[in-house]
């Protein structure tokens, strides 16, 4: 397998400064060196350009009586994500998409999904990602990714971010412990797979974990994985821009990645959002964000 990295320094689609050096923190934390040594092929394909927010208008009014700020350049970072993603995976290589916040999965999810193939996502997080520009209050797009990619958000009556190849059957969110009020019905409406810490508290973390990638897998050409990294508890992964106390243990996310690495094979793309360096100790998110993808993408320790 050859990974290729993507970089997306997005610090639009968040309330907090300093996601955009996520990408940095986590090349420093040994990133390339940690996927070489597995003997995969890895490539650092740099950053892709995203506007400063302090030189644009966050505007957004006016979307179905809600906000939605930073939209149209959210849109056109998201754009460029998904070309760079499609012509990785037109490449034959594995985008390694690092984020950046979560807005970025919006084109990450459009570039892997083929529109003759179907594709399985999971997606580790605290939060469902699940609110539309209707119930959004907060008005961050990243709080609206899961959502705009399954055609459920839609962005004055575009739906830029849907990727149809994402069948909601096919999906699974795993370690969600904070939803929003308008986010709980649509989310138990769905067809999405919702795992809860308390799944996790009641079943373990191994037999959840594996049924959601049962889920992503059960009849699909392919598997998208989308780590937000404050779907761990906060004393593992303290710099995050939203964290939630209650996530899952050091242990518990490296069994996950196995886990993931089990279905190397299916694993189209691997994305990992929401590392700020500016809230963390001593980097040591960016260095768990490190172990976690070498984990995913093969690490054993025998
Ligand atoms: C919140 C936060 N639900 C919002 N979402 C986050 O703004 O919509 N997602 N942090 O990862
Ligand atoms: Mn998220
Ligand atoms: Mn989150
Ligand atoms: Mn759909």
């Amino acid at each position: 397998m050859d990974i290729r990295i993507l970089g997306v320094p997005m610090d639009l689609g968040a309330d907090r400064r300093g996601v955009d050096m996520g990408p940095s923190a986590i090349r420093y934390a040994g990133l390339a060196d940690q996927l070489e040594r597995l003997g995969t092929g890895c490539t650092d394909g740099g950053d892709l350009a995203v506007p400063r927010p302090e030189e644009r208008d966050p505007d957004g009014t006016g979307f179905d009586g809600g906000r939605v700020k930073f939209h149209r350049e959210t849109r056109e970072v998201c754009e460029d994500v998904t070309t760079a993603v499609r012509a990785t995976v037109g490449g034959g290589e594995t985008p390694l998409v690092l984020g950046g916040d979560h807005s970025i999965a919006i084109g990450t999810a459009a570039g892997v999904a083929a529109p003759d193939e179907s594709l399985g996502v999971v997606w580790f997080d605290a939060h469902g990602d699940f609110n539309t520009p209707a119930t959004t209050p907060s008005g961050n797009i990243h709080g609206m990714a899961l959502a705009a990619i399954l055609g459920h958000a839609t962005f004055g009556g575009e739906a830029w971010g849907h990727a149809p190849a994402v069948a909601e059957e096919n999906v699974a969110l795993v370690g969600v412990r904070e939803l929003d009020s308008g986010e709980r019905e649509p989310l138990r409406d769905s067809d999405v797979s919702v795992y809860t810490m308390s799944d996790i508290d009641a079943r373990g973390a191994p037999a959840v974990v594996e049924e959601a990638l049962g889920v992503a897998t059960d009849g699909t050409d392919g598997i998208h994985v989308s780590l937000d990294m404050d779907w761990l508890d906060p004393t593992e992964a303290p710099g995050v821009g939203t964290p939630v106390r209650g996530g899952v243990s050091y242990r518990e996310a490296h069994s996950a990645m196995e886990s993931v690495a089990d279905f190397r094979d299916r694993l189209r793309s691997f994305e990992l959002v929401e590392v700020n360096p500016i809230l963390d100790d001593h980097n040591r998110t960016a260095e768990l964000a490190c172990e976690l993808v070498a984990s995913a993408f093969g690490k054993r320790v025998l």
